[in-house]
Protein backbone atom coordinates (compact mmCIF):
# COMPACT_ATOMS: atom_id res chain seq x y z
CA UNK A 1 0.00 0.00 0.00
CA UNK A 2 1.08 3.64 -0.77
CA UNK A 3 1.44 5.43 2.29
CA UNK A 4 2.03 9.15 2.69
CA UNK A 5 4.58 10.11 6.00
CA UNK A 6 4.61 13.92 7.25
CA UNK A 7 7.95 14.63 9.07
CA UNK A 8 8.67 16.99 11.30
CA UNK A 9 11.75 18.53 13.37
CA UNK A 10 12.13 21.68 15.48
CA UNK A 11 15.00 20.64 17.79
CA UNK A 12 18.37 20.12 17.58
CA UNK A 13 19.73 19.18 14.20
CA UNK A 14 16.62 19.14 12.28
CA UNK A 15 18.21 17.79 8.74
CA UNK A 16 20.03 15.04 10.84
CA UNK A 17 16.21 13.93 12.53
CA UNK A 18 14.85 14.34 9.10
CA UNK A 19 17.51 12.17 7.10
CA UNK A 20 17.87 9.61 9.60
CA UNK A 21 13.92 9.44 9.73
CA UNK A 22 13.69 8.90 5.79
CA UNK A 23 16.67 6.74 5.56
CA UNK A 24 14.11 4.18 8.37
CA UNK A 25 11.43 5.21 6.45
CA UNK A 26 13.03 4.10 3.40
CA UNK A 27 14.22 0.61 5.13
CA UNK A 28 10.17 0.16 5.57
CA UNK A 29 9.19 0.11 2.26
CA UNK A 30 8.92 -2.66 0.00
CA UNK A 31 12.47 -2.26 -2.09
CA UNK A 32 13.24 0.82 -0.99
CA UNK A 33 10.75 2.71 -2.94
CA UNK A 34 9.79 6.37 -2.37
CA UNK A 35 8.99 9.59 -3.49
CA UNK A 36 10.33 12.70 -1.17
CA UNK A 37 9.50 16.29 -1.13
CA UNK A 38 11.44 18.74 -0.97
CA UNK A 39 12.58 20.15 2.33
CA UNK A 40 10.32 23.44 3.93
CA UNK A 41 11.30 25.53 6.85
CA UNK A 42 8.05 26.19 8.43
CA UNK A 43 6.75 28.72 11.54
CA UNK A 44 5.22 27.00 13.58
CA UNK A 45 1.18 26.37 13.55
CA UNK A 46 -0.62 25.29 16.79
CA UNK A 47 2.57 25.08 19.04
CA UNK A 48 3.98 26.99 22.30
CA UNK A 49 4.57 30.50 22.14
CA UNK A 50 8.28 31.11 21.02
CA UNK A 51 8.85 27.60 19.40
CA UNK A 52 11.54 27.19 17.27
CA UNK A 53 11.03 26.87 13.49
CA UNK A 54 10.23 23.74 12.08
CA UNK A 55 11.88 21.65 8.63
CA UNK A 56 8.69 19.79 7.18
CA UNK A 57 8.99 16.84 4.37
CA UNK A 58 6.64 14.32 2.95
CA UNK A 59 7.62 11.21 1.61
CA UNK A 60 5.50 8.22 -0.16
CA UNK A 61 6.53 4.20 0.65
CA UNK A 62 5.39 1.72 -0.29
CA UNK A 63 4.44 -0.31 3.47
CA UNK A 64 3.21 -4.53 2.67
CA UNK A 65 2.20 -4.60 6.55
CA UNK A 66 -0.59 -3.50 8.69
CA UNK A 67 -1.41 0.83 9.69
CA UNK A 68 -1.30 -0.31 13.89
CA UNK A 69 2.37 -2.07 12.72
CA UNK A 70 3.10 0.35 10.94
CA UNK A 71 2.29 3.77 14.08
CA UNK A 72 3.77 1.33 16.37
CA UNK A 73 7.05 1.01 14.48
CA UNK A 74 6.93 4.93 13.94
CA UNK A 75 5.50 5.78 17.75
CA UNK A 76 9.19 3.46 18.87
CA UNK A 77 11.48 4.94 16.25
CA UNK A 78 10.39 8.68 17.43
CA UNK A 79 11.15 7.72 21.11
CA UNK A 80 14.42 5.86 20.48
CA UNK A 81 15.62 9.22 18.79
CA UNK A 82 14.81 11.51 21.22
CA UNK A 83 10.85 12.51 21.50
CA UNK A 84 9.74 13.05 25.23
CA UNK A 85 6.32 11.78 25.25
CA UNK A 86 5.56 13.66 28.83
CA UNK A 87 6.00 16.89 27.05
CA UNK A 88 2.83 19.65 26.73
CA UNK A 89 1.22 19.25 23.48
CA UNK A 90 3.36 20.32 20.19
CA UNK A 91 5.90 21.51 22.53
CA UNK A 92 9.22 21.24 20.71
CA UNK A 93 10.53 17.76 19.24
CA UNK A 94 13.07 16.33 17.81
CA UNK A 95 11.29 14.11 14.98
CA UNK A 96 7.84 13.64 14.60
CA UNK A 97 6.20 10.99 11.88
CA UNK A 98 2.48 11.52 11.16
CA UNK A 99 1.03 8.72 8.55
CA UNK A 100 -0.96 11.38 6.25
CA UNK A 101 -2.49 8.36 4.23
CA UNK A 102 -2.33 4.30 3.73
CA UNK A 103 -3.99 3.14 0.47
CA UNK A 104 -7.17 4.27 0.37
CA UNK A 105 -7.65 3.21 4.02
CA UNK A 106 -10.11 5.33 6.42
CA UNK A 107 -8.98 4.40 9.71
CA UNK A 108 -10.78 5.51 12.80
CA UNK A 109 -9.71 4.14 16.21
CA UNK A 110 -8.61 6.38 19.31
CA UNK A 111 -4.68 6.49 18.28
CA UNK A 112 -5.07 6.28 14.92
CA UNK A 113 -7.03 8.28 12.73
CA UNK A 114 -6.14 8.83 8.55
CA UNK A 115 -6.22 10.65 6.83
CA UNK A 116 -4.70 12.61 9.21
CA UNK A 117 -7.51 14.95 10.22
CA UNK A 118 -5.65 17.92 9.83
CA UNK A 119 -3.55 17.53 6.98
CA UNK A 120 -6.20 19.63 4.79
CA UNK A 121 -5.58 22.78 6.89
CA UNK A 122 -2.19 22.52 7.07
CA UNK A 123 0.26 24.42 4.68
CA UNK A 124 3.54 22.33 6.22
CA UNK A 125 1.65 19.44 4.49
CA UNK A 126 0.12 20.32 1.73
CA UNK A 127 2.39 22.33 0.37
CA UNK A 128 5.30 19.52 0.33
CA UNK A 129 2.62 17.00 -0.30
CA UNK A 130 1.73 19.27 -3.80
CA UNK A 131 5.46 17.98 -4.65
CA UNK A 132 4.96 14.35 -5.21
CA UNK A 133 1.18 14.22 -5.15
CA UNK A 134 -0.67 17.05 -6.69
CA UNK A 135 -3.89 15.27 -7.91
CA UNK A 136 -4.58 12.86 -4.16
CA UNK A 137 -7.82 13.42 -3.53
CA UNK A 138 -7.90 13.77 0.55
CA UNK A 139 -10.55 11.55 1.47
CA UNK A 140 -13.65 12.95 3.77
CA UNK A 141 -12.82 16.68 2.13
CA UNK A 142 -13.74 15.28 -1.95
CA UNK A 143 -11.15 17.79 -3.21
CA UNK A 144 -7.37 17.36 -4.48
CA UNK A 145 -4.17 18.32 -2.30
CA UNK A 146 -3.62 21.19 -5.01
CA UNK A 147 -7.20 22.27 -4.28
CA UNK A 148 -7.04 22.13 -0.87
CA UNK A 149 -3.86 24.53 -0.85
CA UNK A 150 -5.40 26.78 -3.54
CA UNK A 151 -7.73 27.27 -0.72
CA UNK A 152 -5.63 28.34 2.02
CA UNK A 153 -5.94 31.51 3.13
CA UNK A 154 -2.93 33.51 5.01
CA UNK A 155 -2.78 32.55 8.86
CA UNK A 156 -1.69 28.84 8.66
CA UNK A 157 1.81 30.49 8.90
CA UNK A 158 5.04 30.50 6.43
CA UNK A 159 6.37 27.42 4.18
CA UNK A 160 9.29 28.29 3.06
CA UNK A 161 10.94 26.09 0.33
CA UNK A 162 15.00 25.33 1.83
CA UNK A 163 16.54 22.50 -0.80
CA UNK A 164 15.28 20.03 -3.29
CA UNK A 165 17.70 16.71 -2.11
CA UNK A 166 18.37 16.04 1.80
N1 LIG B 1 3.49 19.91 13.80
C1 LIG B 1 2.56 20.01 14.73
C2 LIG B 1 2.03 21.29 15.16
N2 LIG B 1 2.55 22.41 14.46
N3 LIG B 1 3.90 23.40 12.82
C3 LIG B 1 4.79 23.29 11.84
N4 LIG B 1 5.20 24.36 11.18
N5 LIG B 1 5.29 22.06 11.46
C4 LIG B 1 4.90 20.92 12.08
O1 LIG B 1 5.37 19.82 11.72
C5 LIG B 1 3.95 21.01 13.13
C6 LIG B 1 3.46 22.30 13.48
C7 LIG B 1 2.03 18.81 15.38
O2 LIG B 1 2.71 17.69 15.11
MG1 LIG C 1 2.39 16.05 13.80
MG1 LIG D 1 2.80 12.83 15.43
Amino acid sequence: MKVGLAFGSNLGDRLKHLQQAKAYALSLSNEGWHVTSPLYETVPVGCPPNSPKFLNAVLEIEFGGAPKTLLKKILAYEVAHGRDRGLPKNAARTIDIDILYFGEKEIMEKDLLVPHPRMAERRFVLLPLSTIQPNLIVKGTGKTVRMLLRELRGGDGEVKFVQQDW
